[in-house]
Parts: C-alpha cells; sequence; structure tokens
C-alpha cells in the first residue's frame, strides 16, 4: 500500500522540492518521521526566519521553496513574511500542520481554526484537503500554482492523521507531472511594440524585478543598447535587473508620484518591464506621467497589469518578451546616454564611518559577482549610487517593505548559491526582526557575511517623519544594542569596526573564513 506520506514524498522529490526550511510541532511530526536521507531539513529558530530564508533560497535558485510551519501559531510568525514574499512573487509551497481530524471540531489545542482563511491575501491559493486522499493531489497543485506565473506563494494545511493513511488510487501519476505557462507575445503586439519603439523619438526603460527573476538582465541591456535609450530600476527594487554600471544606467527612482513625473519628463515612451506602475512609497500628488508621455508595460502579473492607473499593459513572460524584443527593434542611430559619473570618495570621521564609506569599502573588496542582500534602510540611495552590481540575482531587498527580510534572505540565498559571497547590509533596527537567523547559518555553516549598519536610530524612520512633519515622535531610538554579542550567543563570530581600517581588516577575515560573520559597524546617520 502507498501512504500518503509515501505518495506526498515522491511528489516532492520528482519536483526537486527536497529542501525543507521549517519549525516543527507536535502537529507536523507525523508527516516529519522517517525523514528521508536524499531530503535535507534547515531549522530556523522563529518562523519569521524560516519563511525569509525560504524566501531568499527560492528567488536565488528561481525554484518553489518548502516551507513547513506550525500551525496557526507558527503561520501567524510567518505572516509578516509571508507579505514580502507575495510581493516579490516569489515560489513558495507553505505548509502546516493540521490537529487530527477527529479533535478539530471541538477545537483541541493546536487547531488551526479556519486555516485556509489565516494567510489570505498573502497567498494565491489556499487549501485544507477535504480528505487524506485528496492531500497528494492539494500538495502537487499547490506546487504548480506557486510557480506558474505570476509565481508567489500557496498554503497547504493538513490534519497529521492524514499522513499514515491509504492513498487513493492513480496517485503515481502526480509525481512527474508539469505544467506550463506559455507567455509569448503574438506576432501583433511584436508588431506594434517594436514600431512604439522605432518611432518614439525619446524613449525610456524602466526595469523592475521580474526582469531578474526572469533572467533577462542581459535581454534588457541589449534592447536598451540598441535604442539607445537610458534606462531607470522601478522604485521600491527588491532586485537588481540591470548592470549599475552600463552606461544607460541612471540609477533607481524615487518612490514618489510626482517625482517620477519630474525625471522621465521629456521621453515621448515610458516602456516599464517586469515591475507595478509604480510601487511607490511617499505620497507626492502630482501627474501620474510628464506630459506627452505614453506608457507601456509588460509584466508577469495580471494584478500588476489591472491596477495601474496609467498606461496600456501587456501580460507576458518578460525573458520572452525582451528577448524577442532586443532581436527586432532597428538599431538607432542615436548617441548613446553619457555613462554615469561614479561618485566621489567618501570623506573619514573619527570613531564611525559614513554610509558612503562603507559601500566604498565593500565595492573594493567584495568580489565582483557578490550577491547584496539590503536591509539598511535610510541608506538604499547610497547604496545604489555607489556598489557595482553588474550579474543577475546581485541585489535582494524586501519587496512588501517588512522588515526581517534581509538577515534571513541573506542566509538562505548563500545556501542556493555557496559559490558567490553573499553579503547583508543590514540596519541595526532591521537586524532584530531576523536575527534569529543567526543560528542557522552558524549550525549549517552557511558562509553570509552580515555587515551591521549601527547608527543607533531608525534612520529611515526620522526621514520620514521629516516628510510628513510628523514632529516628537516616540520610539525612533535603539541604543544599548550589542550584535557581536548577540551574534556570539547564536554561535557566529563577531568583530566591531569603528575605523575604515577596521572595516577592512574585518572584511579580509570575513571573506577568507568561509564560515558566517557579522561585522558592526558604527555608522553616521545617513
Ligand atoms: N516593522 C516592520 C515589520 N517593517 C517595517 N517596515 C517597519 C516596522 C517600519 N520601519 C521602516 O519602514 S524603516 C524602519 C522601520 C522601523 C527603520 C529601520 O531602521 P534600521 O535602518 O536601523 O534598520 P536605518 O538605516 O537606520 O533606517
Ligand atoms: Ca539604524
Amino acid at each position: 500500500m502507498t501512504t500518503v506520506h509515501q505518495a506526498c514524498y515522491e511528489i516532492l522529490r520528482e519536483q526537486g522540492l527536497t529542501t525543507f526550511f521549517g519549525n516543527p510541532g507536535s502537529n507536523e511530526l507525523p508527516f516529519l518521521k522517517n525523514f528521508p536521507e536524499d531530503f535535507r531539513y534547515i531549522l530556523g529558530l522563529q518562523e519569521a526566519v524560516v519563511l525569509g530564508m525560504a524566501d531568499g533560497y527560492a528567488q536565488a535558485t528561481g525554484r518553489p521553496g518548502f516551507v513547513n510551519l506550525h500551525s496557526a501559531a507558527g503561520t501567524g510568525n510567518a505572516m509578516g513574511a509571508l507579505a514580502n514574499a507575495w510581493n516579490s512573487h516569489t515560489p513558495l509551497v507553505v505548509t502546516a500542520g493540521q490537529q487530527v481530524r477527529a479533535m478539530m471540531g471541538v477545537e483541541a489545542l493546536l487547531t488551526n481554526v479556519d486555516s485556509v482563511t489565516l494567510p489570505r491575501p498573502l497567498v494565491k491559493w489556499s487549501c485544507e484537503p477535504s480528505s487524506a486522499q485528496d492531500v497528494p493531489l492539494a500538495l502537487s497543485r499547490a506546487i504548480h500554482m506557486a510557480t506558474s506565473p505570476a509565481a508567489g506563494p500557496v498554503y497547504v494545511s493538513v490534519p497529521y492523521d492524514d499522513w499514515g493513511r491509504q492513498a487513493g488510487p492513480g496517485v503515481e501519476h502526480l509525481a512527474k507531472r508539469s505544467v506550463q505557462s506559455a507567455g509569448a507575445l503574438s506576432e501583433a503586439l511584436i508588431s506594434k511594440l517594436v514600431a512604439a519603439l522605432e518611432g518614439a523619438s525619446n524613449p525610456v526603460m524602466v526595469v523592475g524585478p521580474d526582469v531578474d527573476a526572469s533572467e533577462a538582465n542581459g535581454h534588457a541591456a541589449k534592447l536598451a543598447e540598441k535604442l539607445a535609450m537610458p534606462v531607470w530600476m522601478a522604485p521600491s527594487a527588491p532586485r537588481c535587473s540591470f548592470p549599475t554600471t552600463h552606461p544607460c544606467f541612471r540609477g533607481l527612482l524615487p518612490a514618489g508620484i510626482a517625482s517620477i513625473s519630474r525625471i522621465l519628463k521629456g521621453h515621448d515612451l515610458i516602456l516599464v518591464v517586469g515591475a507595478p506602475v509604480f510601487r511607490y512609497h511617499q505620497y507626492e500628488p502630482g501627474e501620474y506621467l510628464p506630459l506627452g508621455a505614453r506608457l507601456i508595460a509588460i509584466t508577469c502579473d495580471v494584478n500588476e497589469a489591472t491596477r495601474a492607473p496609467m498606461g496600456d499593459a501587456i501580460v507576458a513572460d518578460i525573458r520572452l518578451a525582451l528577448g524577442t524584443l532586443g532581436e527586432r527593434v532597428a538599431s538607432m542611430s542615436r548617441s548613446m546616454p553619457a555613462a554615469r559619473q561614479m561618485p566621489e570618495p567618501a570623506p573619514e570621521e573619527p570613531g564611525r564611518l559614513t554610509p558612503e564609506r562603507v559601500f566604498d569599502i565593500l565595492d573594493e573588496m567584495a568580489p565582483r559577482d557578490a550577491i547584496y542582500v539590503n536591509e539598511s534602510t535610510s541608506t538604499t540611495n547610497i547604496l545604489w549610487q555607489r556598489l557595482r552590481m553588474t550579474g543577475q540575482g546581485s541585489y535582494y531587498f524586501a519587496a512588501a517593505g517588512g522588515l526581517g527580510f534581509a538577515l534571513p534572505a541573506a542566509v538562505g540565498i548563500q545556501l542556493a548559491k555557496p559559490d558567490r559571497q553573499v553579503i547583508g547590509v543590514i540596519g541595526d533596527g532591521s537586524a532584530n526582526y531576523g536575527i534569529q537567523a543567526l543560528w542557522t547559518a552558524a549550525q549549517y555553516n552557511i558562509p553570509a557575511i552580515f555587515v551591521i549598519m549601527k547608527n543607533g536610530t531608525y534612520g529611515a524612520l526620522r526621514w520620514f517623519a521629516g516628510v510628513l512633519e510628523a514632529e516628537k515622535v516616540p520610539g525612533l531610538d535603539v541604543p544599548g544594542l550589542d550584535f557581536c554579542a548577540l551574534a556570539q550567543g547564536y554561535g557566529v563570530d563577531a568583530v566591531h569596526a569603528g575605523s575604515s581600517d577596521e572595516l577592512v581588516d574585518a572584511l579580509r577575515r570575513a571573506l577568507a573564513s568561509r564560515k558566517p560573520m557579522l561585522i558592526e559597524v558604527e555608522t553616521r546617520a545617513a
């Protein structure tokens, strides 16, 4: 007889979901029992961290991540991280253990009451199979649902007595299924787009996270080169989708309506690819588009396409669309935009470093293909001005702005990419929302480097308080934190840097150690 347990592990094995990120409880033990040797279990000490690690891992591999949480409480702890995964189109299969079916009605301890509703609206699909025999089908559907465009998290709650039951007839078909989406542009659309791009006298491209997620950065660069058009990173960027050293690259767009229109003024065609239009943040009322500009967005997400307040949108496969357009447009004889100037090196200050200086040192010392995971909120613009990021998958940031992403995601990304150095640049505020991921890095020897920018305050909120003219706000400072002690407590080597020389020494040590390491850098508020 094939049990539900056997059938489900076979599905996970065949579909390549053999790395679990989890934190177990009694409801999950029957699922985890006799854990197969070809699977690995990455334990996170709190569910926000479990989901954040899986998010980073799934984004970096481009494959669905598998998460196992404990009932309602574990799911609740992971919800903030789920907001980021939802917004970054991360394919995640999130499972949770449910009470035994016989005791769900009386709401015995650890019953996940109304489990299907709990993770909404941050999942594409949510399910608690109505019988044990439906569990393998639900799991199979969850995997294909998570990976189909637009990718995203899904949720399956499984009563723990289901695992030992007999699977239904025909269950063996599920493991080898594939579901594919063919999202290529039609000939008619290609002709229209090519005509619009070639006919524009001053086009500009805005690239977003799904360009990087679909491994299309090279295609974007080719299209920009042929049309000799400037390229901006879409606001609130969760990934880097264009080489920042490329002559066409202009930088990161600000996240206000009026500012974007001001910057894009003069362009008659704005092509947005792989981004919402737009992920605004600070409220700056103004015109959505500069006068005379037409906007065309190509996105993989029908929600993004339909909620944009202006322009035309096309829902398509980003990589195919960019590749085709890059092939089909004629090369324009316009002169290329002038190359971006690298900023002046930052000056020194006694006792602490300017954020500029930290990024200059990182850029100088880190391997060229390093992966940066950023959650130093007040220094994000400085990072984009000073770090050279050129390859696919070089940058990650919380897509919903939910703090607690970077530290766990850095661990998950480093696990996915052992041949590239992952460097988390994390604020002294943000680091506290996912600090337990240090333990996982230590225990599984995942050699990410964590650079903690210690300015003693919620710097971004101080800036925002200025924007909103909110004076005398309490709770904006975070003094008295010792990240070296915290790191050592979780088993990670740590060192403090209060000068450029100390940071250079610390980084040299960290880069050579092949072990996780935390560097606490005393910084000046940006
Ligand atoms: N809680 C969560 C889960 N997400 C958030 N985004 C916030 C609170 C609010 N918040 C921000 O949006 S930025 C920020 C907070 C608290 C300050 C982060 O401080 P930091 O970085 O020390 O990490 P900076 O560079 O000092 O801003
Ligand atoms: Ca700070």
